[in-house]
């Protein structure tokens, strides 16, 4: 477990305008580790700003304080800028962001990266753990070390972001001490069934439609399981990427699956392809042989394509991760 500078938490203490920024298409553990984290701030008496690129996903609009966040830059320039959930302008859309000093709160690697940023100063601080199952879990630690208490709606949003980084506490990255911090969370108010229903129990209508159009592509080839969106399937639907949340999911749970995989359709001759394993491949190796990234149960990349040859060389490397964790390797 990483520990948490001391340089970090003066950085936080001695500084009064921070700008908290995740990355595009922000999920669960994007949006929650940001809010639990802003609010928190917000106890120490920081003014917070609240940026991300895309809006906040219609199912995680029932977390505490989700319309704080805004699409825009401020005009000024914060004492502090942190990164969440990401570790590279890059990941949040933003091409720069002005600010007196940068923190990098984030569980994705490479860590020795950002370490060496944190060394060249070219980042003033860094809290990054790729053993965290979501950033959630650094913000609580953080909060804790910071003395700042966990109220209920803290709570909600750090439990929400552990929750859905970990699929519901089913994922391999699921430790003892997610377990133990997502605990502690219930014991400040956060309520189990109640986020759970929101997260997973809210799918728009529309999106069970396009489900079902995408699921009649299902293919399953030895130990590989993929699906297929089209653009056609978005337009007869009138649906967005934002409603193939957890479609990659249903082909995981398939007997004899250890790697899902979604291909979806994007403008541009883009393909955006989901990997996830269920415990046995790291998917996140694959992801990043093709410029992605994420973690060992769940990752994504985009590559330039055709749908064809896009599944193509996925499946090759696919088949090449299972035939040598079959064989041993
Ligand atoms: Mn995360």
């Amino acid at each position: 477990m990483t520990r948490i500078s001391s340089k970090l938490l003066r950085l936080i203490k001695e500084n009064q305008r921070f700008l908290i920024v995740t990355h595009l298409n922000p999920e669960g553990d994007a949006i929650g580790s940001s809010l639990g984290l802003a609010m928190g701030l917000k106890k120490m008496g920081k003014a917070v700003y609240l940026l991300d690129r895309d809006p906040v996903p219609e199912t995680l609009r029932f977390l505490p304080a989700s319309e704080l966040f805004r699409r825009k830059p401020p005009d000024d320039t914060p004492d502090v800028l942190i990164l969440i959930d990401c570790n590279t302008i890059e990941r949040t859309g933003f091409t720069s962001l002005k600010a007196g000093d940068t923190i990098i709160i984030d569980h994705h690697g490479p860590e020795q990266e950002v370490s060496r940023a944190v060394r060249s100063g070219k980042i003033s601080g860094a809290l990054i753990s790729t053993t965290a199952s979501a950033t959630g879990e650094l913000v609580y630690r953080l909060l804790l070390t910071l003395g700042v208490p966990i109220d209920k709606d803290i709570a909600t949003n750090l439990y929400a972001s552990i929750m859905v980084d970990t699929g519901g506490f089913k994922y391999s990255n699921t430790t003892s001490r997610s377990l133990r911090i997502a605990s502690k969370l219930v014991e400040a108010g956060a309520e189990p069934w109640r986020i759970a229903r929101e997260v997973y129990e809210n799918i728009p209508y529309r999106a069970m439609r396009l489900l079902s159009l995408s699921f009649s592509t299902l293919q399953k080839k030895d130990g590989v399981a993929y699906i297929t969106v089209t653009r056609d399937m978005f337009k007869r639907t009138g649906t967005t990427a934002q409603d193939t949340e957890n479609f990659v999911e249903y082909a995981r749970w398939i007997s004899g699956v250890e790697v899902a995989l979604l291909f979806r359709e994007e403008d541009g001759g883009i393909i955006k392809v989901s990997l996830r394993s269920k415990g046995r491949i790291d998917v996140s190796e694959i992801a990043r042989a093709f410029g992605g990234g994420g973690h060992a149960p769940a990752a994504g990349c985009r590559i330039k394509g055709t749908l064809e040859s896009v599944r193509k060389r996925v499946l090759r490397l696919v088949s090449d991760a299972i035939r040598a964790d079959r064989s041993g390797n």
